[in-house]
């Protein structure tokens, strides 16, 4: 049985207070109905050979109290990068394999009420993460990139991709009677005390699918956050997809399935729609 708790208080404006500056490893302060309140924050990175592409990232990605990169083995240097340009940053080394896995390992490992999975390729903007934590700070249990609501975009999907996305949006909308605008983007944020509601449990790119369905079966309060997606800066996407069409499809049987034993379904709320 999936039992969703609200963990932010109800908010009606929330501002930032700090500057934008504050330090490495410090909370971010924000006024909640004119309280003050500490908020800490770990943005978590998977990459796999994206030595390369880690300096612009770090270097517009604001300071937040962790950052925990999840290495999949990669063999370009990236860990050193890593330790050089943000030496307070943690190198996390996954055993399994896969983006997906990846994010497993680094939702378990962090510390800070708010976790951000960001992509190190330079297709997400770092100035965002604080669209995020505002969305989650306003009262949402989960805050979800798309790129395809009034104020996203992308000019780094395919048509092929983009196709897909529309189906198993359909898919997933349908069956969950959500109204995602996205289903399988990479930005995303999440109250970590939500983690065992998530239970995530996959390897590969169905990893924001299952996510976000799983956020839906929990009952979550599910925020879509307008994103802008680049092109990635340098190298190829591990993604291919036909294959990893098939795995979300096969995931999403997966969950009919489970939802099917376990017999139980929450909706979902999207913010300021109903449900
Ligand atoms: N740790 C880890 N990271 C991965 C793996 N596959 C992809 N990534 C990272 O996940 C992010 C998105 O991957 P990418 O190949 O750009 O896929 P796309 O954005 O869907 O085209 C990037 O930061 C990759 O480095 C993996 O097997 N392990
Ligand atoms: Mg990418």
């Amino acid at each position: 049985m999936y039992v969703a708790e609200r963990t932010a208080p109800s908010v009606t404006h929330a501002e930032r207070r700090q500057p934008r500056q504050a330090r490495q490893g410090e909370p971010w302060e924000y006024m909640l109905n004119g309280v003050s309140t500490r908020v800490t924050i770990t943005v978590v990175v998977p990459v796999l050979n994206e030595a390369a592409n880690l300096p612009a990232l770090f270097a517009a990605l604001p300071a937040v109290h962790e950052v925990l990169v999840v290495d999949g083995k990669s063999v370009d240097g990236t860990a050193e990068v890593v330790n050089e340009l943000l030496p307070s940053a943690r190198v996390l080394r996954q055993d399994g394999r896969g983006k997906g896995d990846a994010m497993c390992v680094g939702l378990d490992a962090a510390s800070g009420d708010i976790v951000v999975f960001i992509d190190a390729d330079g297709s997400n903007e770092p100035a965002e993460v604080e669209r995020f934590v505002l969305a989650l700070v306003n009262g949402a249990d989960f805050a979800k990139g798309s790129r395809f609501m009034h104020g996203g975009g992308s000019s780094d999907i395919t048509p092929v991709r983009r196709l897909g996305n529309a189906v198993l949006r359909r898919w997933v909308n349908r069956l969950y009677g959500t109204r995602f605008t996205d289903i399988a983007y990479g930005y995303n944020a999440v109250w970590s005390q939500h983690r065992d509601l998530l239970r995530l449990d996959c390897e590969g790119f169905e990893i924001e699918t299952l996510m976000h369905i799983r956020a839906a079966r929990a009952g979550l309060v599910i925020d879509e956050v307008p994103s802008f997606e680049g092109k990635r800066k340098i190298g190829n996407t591990n993604l291919h997809a036909l294959r990893d069409g098939i795995r979300i499809a096969a995931v999403l049987m997966r969950e009919l399935a489970d939802q099917h034993i376990n017999g139980h379904r929450k909706q979902s709320r999207l913010k300021g729609k109903p449900a």
